[in-house]
């Protein structure tokens, strides 16, 4: 018997891409350093010694890379601003040929009909704002308000999604207490310090969109996942409460209630953490109203109570999970969970899973061809996870896959490949994955066809 996961008729379809991670062409047309391009540069930062200086070099080749995403049928694309191309050298001075490119792009992707969906920041701060504190100086917030509303004012009634901030945690975690990602600072009570800037940035930016009714809708992007205990134990248990505080509810509590979670702050004060000055007014401009919450969802993560570093004391495990090319859990039935939760505990908001996808060591055959039927796998399973939370009730809008292209993946350089469509690092030859027609053909049917066994 044929069982079907087809969506409502409205559900937005999409593909999800970084600035940073794709357009490359790093000093042209007078686009500034970011402390992307300052950390790439420093030996032992990124796996192989790579860097994005060329990345995909999406920024010559954008026509070529529309048109496919225009071939594949893929209704919706995702993208951010690099924000050193619009302000390279500081807040004064705007760089034309910066929006230019972003015009034509913007342009391309009309003559598609293709709908774009801007993320303002994706993680490439420019590097006079870093000079000045980066995400720890309050000022970000004032300078990064301006720079959302250059962008939002020159293409107002154009884009359908604002996206404020893609995965605060991530910047402020990974980039100022583990110093695995730029800026590299290894300072814990620092990365609460600029996550909370980070959040109120983004309610700054959302009072101004309100105040000067600019179209269309703005929201935000969290990377959120269940954390469960890796036992049964007490302490276990304890682990997964204070992992899910610290990854989950401490951007999802005051974006959502206006307040951080209170088990949290006691720990953290506790630990002699440094809690961040809230000053007057910091939580109601966080917590205003989104139209959407965007949730990058990959894995599940279980807690252990042992070894762990200050402050929090806990590792994680995969459990005997199948994993990634980047050792991540595949845990579907986590993403339903995780989005019935949002739905009940959150006040239901409307959600669209902004980023979903998975590295994989792609083969490329003898004919040329890449046959990743893993990833296939792995997205079907998601994709499904996703329409059984929608048959509950949760007011789920959209899916989009991570992602378009393989390219610059951070601190491992490029040897994790997401993408639907091949890049040969030698010569940036493009070749669409079998996992980009699979993924047409969802598009195309509005959501899964196949056998019952293989579907439930
Ligand atoms: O490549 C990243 C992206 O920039 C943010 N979300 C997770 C992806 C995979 O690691």
């Amino acid at each position: 018997m044929k069982m079907y996961c087809r969506f409502k008729e409205d559900f937005q379809w999409g593909v999800a891409t970084a600035a940073y991670q794709i357009e490359g062409a790093c000093r042209e047309d007078g686009k500034g350093e970011n402390i992307w391009d300052r950390f790439c540069h420093i030996p032992g930062n990124i796996a192989g010694g790579a860097d994005a200086d060329i990345a995909c070099d999406f920024y010559h080749k954008y026509k070529e890379d529309i048109k496919t995403v225009h071939e594949l049928g893929i209704p919706c694309f995702r993208f951010s601003i690099g924000w050193a191309r619009i302000y390279p050298e500081g807040p004064d001075k705007i760089n034309e040929k910066g929006l230019d490119f972003y015009e034509q792009m913007i342009r391309e992707l009309e003559r598609y009909q293709i709908k774009p969906v801007i993320t303002l920041y994706h993680w490439d701060m420019p590097q006079w704002l870093q000079d000045i504190g980066g995400w720890l100086n309050r000022e970000s917030i004032r300078y990064f308000t301006e720079f959302c509303e250059t962008m939002i004012r020159r293409f107002d009634g154009r884009v359908d999604k604002w996206i404020t901030l893609n995965e605060p945690w991530v910047c402020a975690f990974n980039g100022y207490y583990w110093g695995d990602f730029a800026p590299g600072l290894k300072d814990f009570s620092a990365a609460l310090k600029a996550a909370h800037h980070m959040l109120c940035a983004h309610g700054s930016v959302v009072r101004r969109f309100r105040e000067k009714r600019y179209q269309g809708e703005i929201g935000i992007v969290l990377n959120l996942c269940p954390k469960d205990p890796a036992s049964e134990s007490k302490a276990d248990k304890e682990a997964a409460s204070i992992d899910d505080g610290f990854s989950n509810r401490w951007f999802l509590d005051p974006l959502f209630k206006g307040n951080y979670p209170e088990d949290m702050v006691s720990w953290y004060a506790g630990q002699q953490v440094v809690m961040p000055e809230i000053c007057e007014g910091d939580m109601e401009l966080i917590s205003q109203p989104v139209d959407f919450l965007g949730i990058n969802y990959y894995y599940v993560e279980f807690a252990k109570k042992c070894g762990g570093r200050w402050p929090l004391y806990f590792d994680t495990t995969t459990k005997d999970y199948p994993v990634t090319a980047y050792g991540w859990a595949i845990v579907e039935e986590g993403l339903t969970r995780l989005l019935l939760r949002l739905h009940e505990e959150y006040g239901a908001p409307r959600l669209f899973v902004t980023e979903n996808g998975a590295s994989f060591l792609d083969k490329v055959e003898e004919d040329g061809k890449i046959n990743d039927d893993n990833r296939i796998d792995y997205l079907r399973r998601h994709i499904r996870a996703c329409y059984q939370a929608a048959q509950q009730g949760v007011r789920l809008e959209g899916y989009y896959i991570w992602t378009l292209l393989d390219d610059f993946e951070w601190s491992t350089g490029y040897q994790n490949r997401f993408g639907l469509i091949h890049v040969d690092r030698d010569t940036l030859r493009r070749t669409v994955k079998k996992s980009g027609h699979w993924y047409g053909k969802v598009i195309r049917e509005n959501g899964l066809t196949g056998e019952a066994d293989d579907m439930f």
